[in-house]
């Protein structure tokens, strides 16, 4: 059974991909999110870095296809919630973060340390004094680095765990 916790959870990633506000997902708002995201990160528009993430939202809107149960095109509040399981999560989001890990490790070592983490989430505007914090719970082992296994296991928590104190909520700022 979907606790309210999940719910909130999906809702709070819905409104994050429905750039525009009209209540749905479309292509173009996986685009804008992408762009965005470069933007913050400042990737060049033309570095491979770009590339990977131009095509993880191309496949992230392939897959999302799935959730669009009336075929409209459009992904609804009410389609994408319902549509988010197991597998929704590993063939979408645990895929994309081959792409997103590489940006947030900005000097490439493979593991993102908590400066690298600091820059990540101001640009979800959270505070300075909670990136100790959830640097601290994502680092699953306490060896002072976030492997990009601890961030996976941190993205599946953030859609599928139901207690409020797993590492993954992090990564919504809840
Ligand atoms: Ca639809
Ligand atoms: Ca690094
Ligand atoms: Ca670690």
């Amino acid at each position: 059974m979907t606790s309210s916790l999940q719910e909130q959870k999906r809702d709070m990633l819905f409104s994050k991909l429905d750039r525009n506000n009209d209540g749905a997902i479309d292509e173009s708002d996986i685009q804008a999110h992408i762009s965005g995201f470069l933007t913050d990160f400042q990737v060049p528009p033309d570095s491979p870095q770009a590339r990977d993430i131009h095509e993880s939202g191309a496949a992230l809107w392939r897959q999302l296809n799935h959730a669009d149960a009336d075929g409209n095109r459009v992904i609804t509040r009410e389609e994408y919630v319902a549509a988010i399981d197991n597998d929704t999560v590993e063939q979408i989001y645990v895929s994309m973060n081959d792409s997103f890990f590489k940006i947030i490790d900005s000097d490439g070592d493979g593991r993102v340390t908590e400066e690298e983490l600091a820059h990540a989430l101001r640009r979800d505007g959270i505070a300075g004094g909670d990136v100790h914090a959830a640097f601290q719970k994502l680092d699953t082992d306490g060896d002072g680095h976030i492997t990009k296994e601890e961030w996976n296991k941190a993205t599946r928590e953030m859609l599928l765990s139901s207690d409020p104190n797993a590492a993954g909520s992090v990564l919504l700022g809840v």
